[in-house]
């Protein structure tokens, strides 16, 4: 309340009084978040009250972001702060946040087991899938799940190519760039025949959730060694970067972290059945040839306690995974593989079969 009075001197004149209100701005918005990670579909429309028209505005955000309209299109995640000032200078200041999905990266491994590569057909054999004892839940620690029919030949359509059937559980890794023993994340993936790293559908290209930039990529399988890129890769979330562990001209950590193939492929190392950091048929150490005797004999249908008895499945003994564990007698045997592994490594000139491979990851 304001009073004012006419008069001068020592008169008192007639007296008005008035009211001043003053409103002050107030700001509200509609906001739409970015649909897809990365795309920049945000939008910000300011409804503003108050104040005197005309209003200017300025905008700052993300990645030196500006602008001087009420409403914003086409925005990119992130917060937006506005200074809104009206005719008489009066400021009001509004922040809006605009969001995405998660963030995530696409990448086309290639890899090769080489338990069950042919080097013939440049394939790895599926006998776990055509058996149908590949497990719908991984064996690995996420667990994820899929839809038994990814198992079918030619896939979840029936109509894939055989190249495309499924061969197994793999394991990814995505390693921090400035720290290669920093798993930043792991994911269950699965693996085609042809060495394509697929995501759970088992054709679709594999997307994992992680922020796009640099990392060492590593691949584990159960029962074969482990390998991780020599150097960090840059991965995005719009094209697939192709990191092919089977080219042996790729690098990988350590010296013969892979096997070089008779086809010129690289393949994993396979027969480490006791889930160690070794690959030892004989000798003094822990062998995995004793591992898989013990698992021989232990099998619960194995009566007569025989070496050559075979046991049918799913199972990390199996190293050459036709479905099959076998410790001697006739058939496959997965000691041979093992054997031969051993023999047929780089450095065991003397082809000592007490020979050690040892897996090649820097934690070791
Ligand atoms: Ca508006
Ligand atoms: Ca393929
Ligand atoms: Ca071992
Ligand atoms: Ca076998």
């Amino acid at each position: 309340m304001y009073v004012y009075s006419a008069g001068t001197g020592s008169c008192v004149a007639v007296e008005n009084s008035f009211e001043v209100t003053i409103s002050p701005i107030t700001a509200t918005s509609s906001n739409v978040d970015v649909v897809n990670y990365g795309e920049s579909t945000g939008s910000i429309d300011m409804t503003i009250a108050g104040g005197s028209a005309p209003y200017t505005y300025e905008w700052t955000g993300p990645d030196t972001f500006t602008a001087s309209t009420e409403d914003l299109t086409d925005l990119s995640a992130g917060i937006f702060d506005l200074v809104i000032t009206d005719v008489n200078e009066c400021i009001f200041n509004y922040s809006a946040t605009i969001s995405q999905p998660d963030a995530f990266i696409i990448i086309n491994i290639k890899v090769l087991l080489g338990g069950p590569y042919n080097s013939i057909t440049g394939l790895m054999n599926d006998d776990l899938r055509s058996n149908g004892v590949i497990p719908t839940s991984s064996p690995y620690s996420d667990p994820l799940i899929v839809n038994s029919n990814v198992f079918n030949s030619g896939g979840i359509s029936g109509t894939g190519l055989k190249a495309d059937d499924i061969v197994d559980w793999i394991w990814i890794e995505l390693r921090d760039p400035n720290d290669n023993t920093n798993i930043i994340i792991g994911q269950s993936a699965l693996l085609q025949r042809d060495g394509d790293v697929m995501s759970l559908d088992g054709t679709s290209v594999l997307s994992i959730s992680v922020t796009p930039g640099d990392y060492y990529i590593g691949v584990k399988h159960r029962n074969h060694f482990g390998v991780l890129s020599l150097a960090a890769v840059a991965l995005t979330h719009n094209t697939a970067t192709i990191v092919d562990f089977t080219n042996s001209s790729f690098a990988t950590f350590g010296a013969d972290a892979e096997a070089l193939r008779a086809s010129g492929k690289k393949t994993l190392w396979a027969g480490n059945v006791n889930g160690d950091t070794i690959i030892q048929y004989a000798g003094a150490g822990t062998l995995d040839t004793s591992n898989l005797l013990e698992f021989i004999l232990n099998d619960s249908s194995n009566f007569l306690n025989l070496p050559s008895w075979p046991v049918n499945g799913y199972d990390i003994h199996d190293v050459d995974m036709n479905g099959t564990t076998q410790f001697t007698g006739a058939g496959v045997l997965d000691t041979q593989c093992i054997l031969q592994n051993v023999l047929s490594y780089p450095g065991n000139f003397l082809n000592l079969s007490t020979w050690q491979i040892v897996e090649q990851l820097p934690e070791n």
